[in-house]
């Protein structure tokens, strides 16, 4: 039978509640209440099967990650996609317009607008800065120096592609539709012929591992493809490669999660 010494090791190593820096004390449940009498505010009690109750005390490890937002898809999106398929968890704070306009919040903010990302205690805006955060946390910024520049360049080049969509969506949809995807060819070929010169199209944009700006360039390819449903028909390579990025087990979940189903693409409707 296993004592309750090797119940209590067992559980100090691999049960250690994330978030919390250390196991302060540890006993067993009371059989009438199951549960911890007086656990002082600073102290989190939580279940174990074992019928151990364990208390989790000490200054909070700030490991989480949290995305204040808006209700959108929008410059989150990426990075949601990034965190999903990187098998990360993630707690969302929506802030309403209301919200917005009349509480303290933007006020807070870097340069007066969301997304805002915490890292624990790193506090990030700019969603493109939040994405290159992550990347170099997860290790998806190339294998050196030079593949970090190349992965920048098709960051900026990702970025004029959703700022041209951004655009259009907020200022112009009505009147712009028709010339905007008229020229989106134009934009798409550049992308294709990256693709092309990259293992043929069978890999990812740069290289042959996941990027984070692959899950920026897979973002804007289905707002792109939502906007115009036959815009990635002429190009084999960029259809290929959403395909691949859809089916990746964890991306798949994601885009089959109610979470991004019910969540709109953009703010005022238009997609
Ligand atoms: N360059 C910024 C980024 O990439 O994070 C742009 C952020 C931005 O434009 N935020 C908008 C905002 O906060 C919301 S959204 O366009 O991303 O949906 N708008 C409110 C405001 O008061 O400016």
């Amino acid at each position: 039978m296993v004592s309750f010494l090797q119940k209590l090791q067992t559980l100090q190593c691999g049960q250690k509640r994330k978030g919390w820096t250390h196991i302060q004390c540890i006993k067993q449940a009371n059989p009438r209440t199951k549960d911890v009498d007086n656990i002082p505010s600073t102290w989190r009690a939580v279940s174990h099967p074992s019928g151990l109750k364990l208390r989790y005390a000490g200054k909070k490890c700030l490991t989480g990650f949290i995305i204040t937002y808006f209700n959108v898809r929008g410059r989150c999106a990426a990075m949601r996609m990034l965190l999903a398929d990187q098998g990360q968890t993630w707690k969302e704070v929506v802030v309403s317009m209301d919200e917005w306009s009349s509480g303290p919040l933007k006020s807070t903010c870097v340069f007066g607008q969301l997304p805002k990302f915490e890292d624990g205690d790193l506090v990030l805006y700019q969603s493109n800065a939040i994405l290159r955060h992550l990347g170099r946390k997860f290790s998806l910024y190339g294998k050196d120096h030079r593949d970090a520049a190349i992965i920048d360049m098709l960051c900026d080049g990702v970025e004029d592609m959703r700022m041209k969509y951004v655009t259009l969506i907020y200022t112009n949809y009505e009147n712009g539709k028709a010339n905007f995807i008229k020229e989106l060819p134009s934009w798409l070929r550049c992308f294709e012929k990256v693709l092309e010169k990259n293992g043929k199209g069978s890999e990812f944009i740069h290289g042959n591992q996941i990027s984070f700006v692959d899950y920026s360039l897979f973002d804007v390819l289905l707002n792109l493809r939502l906007l115009d449903p036959s815009c990635l028909k002429e190009f084999p390579l960029l259809s290929g490669y959403v395909e691949r990025m859809q089916s990746r087990p964890g991306l798949k979940s994601h885009l089959e999660s109610k979470e991004f189903l019910q969540r709109p693409v953009n703010g005022n409707g238009k997609q």
